[in-house]
């Protein structure tokens, strides 16, 4: 039987902290499903197509790891997929709370298990919205993302 893992977020835009889950992920599973889950109320920087295109790129090595949006609930995605597991990355205590609600709710909506891996420290304080801010502000954040994606970023600050 295939084993299938999907690492769900809003991935606006995806970081090395991401990247650094997925490709352990991909690893682990015979399959990864990157899900980008659409919330309609948080207006991104980036539209879901190109968060996903960024994140088609920075993954292709892999070989084994699918990029998607879902509109609707985490569990019902993984219905759809038939996949058991999620995977997500824990970069301190301050995660763990919201974490572990998620990883509660969602197995008992549906029994899906939720996997943790324990962020790599070198991005233990890397959030999307982080690298946004310091980008906004022409903070160097070279080492935090994928090259496309500080392209990407670049660009897309530098014309609003
Ligand atoms: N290092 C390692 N891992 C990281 C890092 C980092 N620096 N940064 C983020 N991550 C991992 C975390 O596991 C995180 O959860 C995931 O990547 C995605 O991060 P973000 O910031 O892109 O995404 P979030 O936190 O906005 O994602 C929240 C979800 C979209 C997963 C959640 O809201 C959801 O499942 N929504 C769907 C609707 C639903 O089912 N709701 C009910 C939930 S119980």
């Amino acid at each position: 039987q295939v084993r299938r893992a999907v690492c769900p977020g809003s991935f606006d835009p995806i970081t090395n902290g991401h990247l650094d889950i997925i490709s352990r992920a991909s690893r682990l599973y015979d399959e990864v499903y990157v899900a980008v889950m659409i919330n309609k109320s948080k207006k991104g920087l980036f539209e879901v197509d190109e968060r996903i295109e960024l994140i088609r790129e920075v993954t292709a090595e892999y070989g084994n790891v699918k990029v998607e949006s879902f509109h609707g609930l985490l569990v019902d995605y993984c219905k759809q997929r038939d996949i058991p597991a999620i995977v997500k990355g824990l970069r301190a205590v301050s995660d763990f709370d919201y974490e572990l609600q998620m990883a509660q709710m969602n197995n008992g909506l549906s029994g899906v298990e939720t996997l943790f891996v324990p962020t790599n420290p070198t991005y233990s304080f890397l959030s999307s919205s982080l690298v946004k801010e310091v980008a906004t502000w022409g903070g160097d954040i070279a080492h935090l993302v994928p090259p496309v994606v500080l392209e990407a970023l670049n660009e897309r600050l530098r014309k609003d």
